[in-house]
């Protein structure tokens, strides 16, 4: 069965070079990207075989490579809330107390640091606290919180600052409570594959120490460098390998948490089955620092497997595209790791802003990219199952043309066209960002709708996570602009909402979207929120203004 199935596919591929044209690809001996090869290759040359350790180091430079970068372009937030009177400003005796607990290294007043932490990613959203505080455990952070509620100073809780909602910078005057140093593993477990670490470690250490164990991280994003497994679960992060390992409120297993008033939640389980009572560790996951600080983790990871395969794909229309997903599912079954998409436009911004970047495939302009992972551990049956699945999209003309990956450095160019899509838009100019969740089949019509609204003004630009029914539409252009905003909102959140989508797939709600909550939630559930937030953080100083509507809370 399988050497006829490459049989087939290389006689395909000999025959119908329009339709799948495999270019065979090789890495230069620069870092400089690819040369094209203008022959074709039998498939099974292009399912070489992978080298597990090589592809991880790989990742790790991936990784390097896509620290996040900071860009300023003018400011604008679109919410306006006003400062709430009923909080204290700090004086000096809060600065003696601070000083108090953590020394004077750790009470940060230093103007530069300040200006770095008050800016969000896209400095977008400018806060202007005048004090930073870096706790380096939770004793500190709960003597911390319990003094900021009782003089009623708001706090803002802050990971790696990576959010893209405005929800990790303060408004106005909030005291910054920045994590980065609460970075320690304090167990892994190789049988059950439990790590339990501090919330402050950067999401590329945790899956580094976890490679050396045969492990890895349930989650990965493009943040990964500079984000938080704290900021991670607060923004209840979705990521690159979510259709594969599910949403974190599956993959935690326990947290442990300090409250407004300073009391410390233990609920640093580690156990997969624990139904004694309500789970309340789940309300921490995506609250975003408004119910309290998340200090240490859970998680449930999962063993590290040997095969992994990575295919770049074009689509000419994006009906194609669904029909793969649709396939994918089914023929890659349990294997199928990741399934991401970005159009054209997103293509193009990548090209031209990132100098490390090549296009995989030949200069020939497709409407749609996909990139596929499969990860299992039978290297001989994976790739069974996957040039079935390359053959049957090839027969049915799903597929215009594709490249697999042949080594680590070239499964780590796949992945930075796609993992670098925030970077060049914001070397592109101003950018509005929508994470909207929606059923796929409507998923691209909103960006064509936004394109028809929009006409020349802006580069509207769709990709995402299809896999999860996930669109990141942003929309580019040369420098903010109240006009284009107008055209952009309310329309967005009344289409998602008319679709019954989401608003926020993954990012949060942040500042941004604090008061557009109502095109996803029913008043009744916003109400409950309002109430749960009331009870756990009476005083309101937990990042105020962020995720509730503002006059449910003060
Ligand atoms: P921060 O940005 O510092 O904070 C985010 C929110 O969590 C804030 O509201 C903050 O107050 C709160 N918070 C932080 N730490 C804690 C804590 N310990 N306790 C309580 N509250 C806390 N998101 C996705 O879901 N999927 C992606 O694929 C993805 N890719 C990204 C790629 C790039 C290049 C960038 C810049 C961002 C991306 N994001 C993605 C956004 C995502 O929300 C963040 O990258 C990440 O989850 C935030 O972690 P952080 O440590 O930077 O948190
Ligand atoms: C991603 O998937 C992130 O790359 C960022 O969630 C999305 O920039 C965006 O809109
Ligand atoms: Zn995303």
């Amino acid at each position: 069965m399988q050497n006829r199935m490459a049989a087939a596919a290389k006689k395909l591929l000999h025959q119908r070079r329009s339709i799948l044209n495999f270019s065979q690809i090789n890495r230069s001996s620069s870092t400089s990207g690819f040369t094209h090869h203008c022959g074709h290759v039998p498939l099974k040359q292009f399912l070489a075989s992978y080298r597990w350790d090589l592809w991880r180091s790989c990742l790790i430079h991936m990784q390097n490579m896509s620290a996040v970068h900071h860009r300023k372009f003018g400011s604008v937030a679109s919410t306006i809330v006003q400062r709430n009177p009923m909080f204290s400003t700090i004086n000096d005796d809060d600065l003696i107390y601070f000083e108090k607990i953590l020394g004077m290294k750790r009470v940060i007043q230093d103007h530069e640091e300040l200006k770095t932490a008050n800016t969000d990613w896209m400095h977008k959203y400018k806060g202007s606290s005048k004090l930073m505080l870096q706790p380096e455990n939770t004793a500190e952070l709960s003597q911390i919180l319990e003094y900021c509620n009782s003089r009623r100073l708001a706090v803002v809780p802050q990971g790696g600052n990576t959010g893209l909602v405005g929800g990790s910078v303060p408004v106005y005057d909030e005291i910054i409570i920045n994590t980065r140093r609460m970075n320690s593993i304090i167990s892994f477990d190789k049988v059950s594959g439990v790590l339990v670490c501090e919330a402050g470690c950067i999401l590329e250490n945790l899956i580094s120490f976890l490679d050396k164990e045969g492990f890895i991280m349930p989650l990965d994003l493009g943040a990964k460098g500079s984000c938080q497994i704290g900021g991670n679960i607060s923004t209840n992060a979705g990521g690159l390998r979510l259709v594969r390992y599910g949403s974190l409120h599956g993959t935690v297993l326990g947290l442990e948490v300090v409250l407004a008033n300073g009391s410390v939640i233990e609920m640093l389980g580690t156990l997969r089955k624990d139904n004694t009572g309500y789970d309340l560790k789940h309300l921490f996951i995506g609250s975003e620092g408004s119910l309290g600080i998340v200090t240490k983790v859970s998680i449930l990871t999962p063993p590290k497997l040997s095969s992994v395969n990575i295919a770049f794909l074009a689509c000419q229309d994006y009906i194609s595209c669904q029909k793969l997903l649709f396939q994918a599912k089914r023929k890659l079954g349990e294997i199928l790791s990741a399934f991401e998409f970005l159009d054209a436009q997103a293509m193009n911004l990548v090209l031209h802003h990132l100098d490390s970047v090549r296009n995989p495939l030949p200069s020939s302009i497709y409407n749609f990219y996909i990139l596929i992972e499969t990860t299992g551990s039978n290297e001989s049956n994976d790739k069974e199952k996957l040039e079935a699945f390359l053959l049957h999209a090839m027969e049915s003309g799903l597929v215009s043309d594709g490249a697999l990956a042949q080594d680590f450095s070239q499964a780590s160019s796949f992945w930075h066209i796609r993992e670098g899509i925030p970077e060049a838009l914001m070397k592109a100019g101003a950018v509005y960002k929508y994470d909207l969740s929606l059923p796929v089949e409507k998923m691209y019509d909103l960006v064509e709708d936004m394109r028809i609204r929009l006409g020349g003004a802006a580069n509207v630009v769709g990709y995402g996570h299809l896999g999860d029914g996930n669109l990141h539409l942003n929309v580019s252009a040369p420098q903010y602009d109240d006009a284009i905003l107008a055209q952009i909102e309310p329309f967005v959140y009344e289409w998602t909402s008319r679709h019954r989508g989401s608003i926020s797939a993954e990012h949060g709600l942040g500042l941004m979207k604090a008061e557009k909550i109502y095109y996803s939630k029913s008043s009744e559930t916003v109400q409950l929120m309002a109430s749960i937030k009331k009870l756990l953080d009476p005083n309101g100083i937990m990042n105020p203004y962020k995720v509730i509507p503002s006059s449910l809370v003060s």
